[in-house]
């Protein structure tokens, strides 16, 4: 006899759970904020030495990284001062703003969607 127990064997009775093809990621618990870059735009008024200014005291860059920002804005029309949650990302763009027009220049700065962080791909 074949069937020495008497069982009947289904059909993959030895591999049941693998090889079904799917693939299925563990969820984490704690999800991840989602982000947001602080956009800077050029213009053609806004001093160098104001941009430069700008992504010292908000954007806490050391001076030779702020004048490699402000350059790249200026040649190539925009560039990214930080990544922060919705909320600090949304201040610095106010706190950047007000100070450009107490100073009549007219510095933009704009907020766009990073990852969220957890790599399902919303960018
Ligand atoms: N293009 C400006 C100038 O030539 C400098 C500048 C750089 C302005 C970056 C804005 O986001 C900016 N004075």
């Amino acid at each position: 006899m074949s069937d020495e127990n008497n069982i009947p064997k289904l059909p993959n009775d030895d591999d049941r759970g693998m090889g079904t093809g799917l693939a299925v990621k563990p969820r984490s618990r704690t999800k991840k904020p989602a982000m947001y870059k602080v956009l800077m735009l050029n213009d053609d008024y806004t001093p160098m030495e104001f941009v430069v200014y700008v992504l010292e005291r908000f954007f806490n860059k050391p001076a030779d990284e702020a004048t490699q920002i402000m350059l790249h804005v200026h040649q190539r029309g925009v560039g990214v001062c930080g990544i922060f949650t919705y909320e600090i990302a949304e201040t610095k763009v106010t706190q950047v703003m007000d100070l450009a027009r107490q100073n009549q220049h007219p510095l933009q700065c704009t907020i766009e969607k990073d990852g969220d962080g957890d790599g399902e791909g919303d960018e």
